[in-house]
Order: structure tokens, then sequence, then C-alpha cells
């Protein structure tokens, strides 16, 4: 029997073996972090946000996001892990989410503990509300009962940090959150160093593994991270688009300033790289069995 994506998350989640994985906002990125050999996919909610050019304020819709995760999982053979954000609502939404997102193809979801609407937590000065304990907790064991695939990975993220409630209560909200079911614990942080990040996973009892997203402090490697112990999988959350941004506003600026594509042209990815990327050879295979 092959091993499918889910079980592939959760059995390396389960055997403590480090997973690496890539932000994505639509499937290009997506089959290129695959390419570089990311464990995972991150389906988050703040590229896809950014790629509209609107907050990520929960003003795109779940449809959006759940259109885009599926088409991510049908172009990627490895597991793709969703942000659901606050999961929409209250449990009973979570209830109705969750099933969508497991047939959307997704492995595992990211839930946080945040009120709706969500204001992003990387903003300084954000709106960050958190919903009481017992809510949350019930949010985290609707989405466990939800599931259909039991290897299905359900993961709770503490914003204790990133609301500046401090160490006691996000320790104390992980430990609530992983008895309501939780798989895995996100724990965030903005701030620039990983001291706070550091300080937290000392005091985790490892009763679940963690799961970081050190956008705030990149010094912190993967080796560092290991070194750490008790982190399952690290989250590279917004460098696809970074990257994105970067690569058009340069090519975009050079074009305007010569007058035309040719200075560009030579270091850009060739016309057949793309159509590679498109998935040029499956078709072609299909013309040739079923175009008579
Ligand atoms: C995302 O990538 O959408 C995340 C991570 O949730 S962060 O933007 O750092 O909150
Ligand atoms: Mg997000």
């Amino acid at each position: 029997m092959t091993t499918t994506k889910h079980q592939q998350l959760r059995s390396a989640l389960e055997s403590g073996r480090f997973q690496t994985a890539m932000a994505a906002h639509n499937p290009l990125a997506a089959v290129l972090a695959e390419e570089a050999g990311f464990d995972a996919i991150w389906g988050s909610g703040f590229e896809l946000s950014a790629s509209f050019a609107v907050p990520d304020a929960n003003i795109l819709s779940m449809g959006q996001h759940l259109d885009m995760m599926r088409a991510i999982a049908q172009r990627t053979s490895i597991p793709l892990i969703a942000d659901i954000d606050t999961g929409f609502g209250n449990a009973i939404n979570v209830s109705y989410v969750i099933p969508q997102y497991e047939a959307a193809g997704a492995s595992a979801i990211v839930m946080e503990d945040k009120s709706f609407p969500k204001d992003t937590s990387l903003r300084s000065d954000g709106r960050q509300e958190l919903v009481r304990i017992e809510e949350f907790q019930g949010k985290i064991a609707a989405a466990c009962a939800a599931r259909h695939d039991p290897n299905f990975v359900v993961v709770g993220r503490v914003e204790a940090l990133i609301a500046g409630l401090g160490q006691e209560e996000a320790l104390r909200r992980a430990e609530a959150y992983a008895e309501a079911g939780a798989d895995a614990i996100l724990i965030h942080s903005k701030q620039k160093t990983p001291d706070e990040i550091v300080e937290f996973i000392n005091g985790w009892s490892g009763k679940v593994p963690l799961v970081l997203v050190p956008t705030a402090y990149p010094q912190l490697t993967e080796q560092a991270i290991r070194d750490l112990k008790k982190v399952g999988i690290v989250i590279y959350g917004n460098h696809a688009i970074r990257a994105a941004v970067q690569a058009m506003r340069s090519v975009f600026a050079q074009i305007r300033a010569d007058g035309g594509i040719q200075n560009v042209n030579a270091a850009l990815p060739t016309v057949k790289d793309i159509l590679d990327l498109q998935g040029d050879a499956a078709m072609r295979k299909l013309e040739s069995e079923f175009l008579r």
C-alpha cells in the first residue's frame, strides 16, 4: 500500500523527523517549493492575501483560500498544511470547514486562537484579540472530530506571545490545546530575536511537537531549531511572495529603464522552463494517445 501525504506528515511528526514547509500562494510556487526539496507546502493566508494585494485580515473568503488549496494539492505530491486562520467562525463552523479542507487534499490545518475577523500577526500594533481557552479547546476538539482520515493533522496555534500576554499564558494555552486533541502546537512570536521562542520551548512539556514560523527571527537556523529538540516543523511563512515581489520589481524596473526586454531576457527562465512547469510533457502524452 502506498503511503498517503497525510500518513507521511503524521509519521514524520510522531517519529520526530524534522520537517520544513515553504509557503505558497499558488500551485506554481508550490511546484517550485517541492522541486527545491521542502518536505511540505504551507498554504499561507498571508501569501494568498498578498497575491490579491489585500491585507491578511479575513478580507478574502474561505472559498478563495479553499480553491487555492485544492489547486495546490492537485499539482504537488508533498503534504499541504493549510492555514485556516481562526477557522472561519466558531466550533460549529470548524466542524463544517475541516471536511472541506480534507476533501481539497490538505493533509493538515493550522487554526489560531484569535477572534474572527483576525488581523495579521506580524503587523506592528495589530488587533490581536484572543478567544477564551475553553472556546478554542472546543474548536480544536471539533476539528479533530470532523476529520475523516485519522492521519489528517490538526495544529493549534497559540497567539498569546503575539498578543503580548506572556509566557505563562502561552504555555497554559498550548497545554490546553494539546489536551483538547491538537497534534502539534504552532507557537508564534514577532520578537526580532529568538529569545522569547527559546524560553517557550524550554518551558514546554513536550506533550506534542511544536511548529515555528521564524519570519521575525530569521537568525534561528534549521540546525539551531533541531538542537532545541521539541520542534517538528519549521514553516517559512512568506518567502515565496517576497521572492516574487523582489524578482518582479527588479525585472519590471529594468525593462522600463532599458526601454525593452533586450537585457532582461537572458537572465530570466526560458519559456521552455515555464512550459515544463505547466506540465507540458503530460499534455503531449495525452495528445499522442487520444487525439485521433
Ligand atoms: C501566514 O503565512 O499566513 C501565517 C504566518 O499565518 S504569519 O503571517 O507569520 O502570521
Ligand atoms: Mg496566516
